[in-house]
């Protein structure tokens, strides 16, 4: 065993350690030893199959897997749906699992009946059907989607013991495919005095976000398709607004109009629930960018660590700033950091899995994730991002409760018994 040597504390190992120890390293990890086992004939080898369904769904053995609801009755207050991270072992979510938030339910739109618009300071208005957009040429891209309030527990004075989904469950990553909207604006004009756009969805509460013409013209897209198929009721279909990187609320769905102007709209998710008020008494507002962050997926809360031995840490990191540089890892609560080998390809703004061996000693141990991105940026820890933020408070009369854009670290504890805690370190 000496070529798994500790690169960091408690057992953290070289991210090539599982290439280079292979069945070495396998038959330690589960304890089998090399002998085949003897293959029993089982029920589904003796007689043919099932109905093959016209649309596919997952093994009824994964029943499991699946989003929690917030507001499993549909009341008339906001839908949201977790991702299971977990549960999950890649990088682009299944379209049933992708994280859903609806203020007003998910819209259930006939796309023959739907339009967009364009117009505003634009030099010729235009309006689209579904079907004339899709004519136009298209772009794909690996990207993630994240609510700003995505991690808002976080912000909690103490750690709530809660999963993965819970904690981090409205972020998710899709390939999307659509039109450029550079292409669209080429084709209506730009006024040059235009320097916003205001997107509104066709839902009941007429979602609307003021988003720079900047980002619109560098990289948005009026997106049609999810992972391969047309976007899923809960994604906005038959259209969304897809803005790499930054805040899902602006990310509008069912996307149905987008008027040029000079200045923001100041609209109801733009005035309140995103410009929240900061220690230094000054309104955090017109921020955009989801920063660089990870998390374990594995081990983590809820999760039984069966006795000591190998196992391989995981997780997911992102950034609406660019790619991932690196992700480290520590095993003893930030004490020391070894770097965890990323999943090729490491794309722009789209989710990269992280991975690295950890030899557990069966003793407590603090797993935490911090990732840096290609622009120099690092995940704050929980500590730092307080320093600036502020944490939840709910001192009478006053509430001070920011609940936005935690992309610190996250710590999950190991006790004895195999037993993972959410915990800040
Ligand atoms: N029209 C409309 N767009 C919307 C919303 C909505 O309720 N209506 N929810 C927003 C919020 S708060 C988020 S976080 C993202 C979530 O995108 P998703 O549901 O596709 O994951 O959509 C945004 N776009
Ligand atoms: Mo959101």
């Amino acid at each position: 065993m000496e070529k798994f040597i500790p690169v960091a504390g408690n057992g953290l190992l070289d991210r090539r350690a599982f290439l280079r120890g292979g069945a070495a390293l396998a038959a330690a990890m589960t304890g089998y030893s090399a002998k085949a086992e003897t293959l029993v004939e089982q029920p589904w080898g003796k007689e043919p199959g099932s109905l093959v369904p016209p649309y596919g769904g997952p093994s009824a053995y994964e029943k499991a897997v699946v989003r929690t609801l917030s507001n499993p009755k549909g009341e008339p207050r906001t839908q949201h749906a977790r991702t299971p991270h977990h549960l999950l072992r890649g990088t682009a979510t299944p379209n049933g699992l992708h994280f859903t938030i609806s203020h007003g339910g998910n819209a259930e739109i006939d796309p023959a009946q739907h339009r967009l618009a364009i117009h505003g300071l634009v030099k010729r208005p235009l309006v689209f059907t579904a079907d004339a957009l899709a004519r136009y040429p298209m772009v794909s891209r690996f990207t993630f989607v994240e609510c700003g309030g995505n991690s808002a527990p976080m912000f909690s004075p103490e750690p709530i013991q809660a999963n993965v989904q819970a904690l981090h469950g409205l972020a998710s990553c899709a390939e999307w495919t659509g039109v450029p909207l550079s292409t669209l604006l080429e084709e209506s004009g730009v006024d040059p005095k235009a320097k916003w756009v205001i997107a509104e969805g066709a839902d009941s509460p007429h979602l609307s976000r003021s988003v720079p013409l900047t980002k619109i013209l560098d990289d948005a897209m009026v997106a049609l398709y999810q992972n391969g198929e047309r976007v899923m009721p809960g994604q906005g279909y038959p259209m969304r607004l897809l803005l790499p990187g930054w805040e899902g609320n602006m990310n509008v769905k069912w996307l149905r109009r987008l008027q040029l102007t000079e200045s923001p709209a100041m609209t109801y998710y733009e005035a309140r629930t995103y410009a929240p008020i900061l220690p230094s008494g000054k309104a955090y507002r017109f921020y955009f960018i989801q920063e660089v962050k990870s998390f374990i997926t594995r081990p983590s809360v809820g999760m039984e660590m069966k006795g000591p031995g190998f196992y391989e840490i995981s997780g997911i990191a992102y950034s609406g700033n660019g790619r991932i540089a690196n992700v480290m890892v520590s095993a003893d609560g930030g004490q020391t950091w070894a770097q965890a080998a990323l999943q090729e390809p490491v794309m722009s703004k789209s989710f990269t899995r992280f991975r690295i061996p950890w030899q557990w000693n069966g003793g407590p141990a603090v797993l935490q994730s911090r990732a840096r991105d290609d622009q120099g940026n690092v995940q704050p820890t929980r500590a730092e991002i307080i320093a600036v933020r502020g944490q939840a408070s709910r001192v009478p009369p006053v509430t001070v409760f920011p609940s936005q854009h935690y992309n610190g670290i996250t710590s999950w504890s190991v006790d004895a018994t195999g037993g993972v805690r959410h915990v800040y370190a």
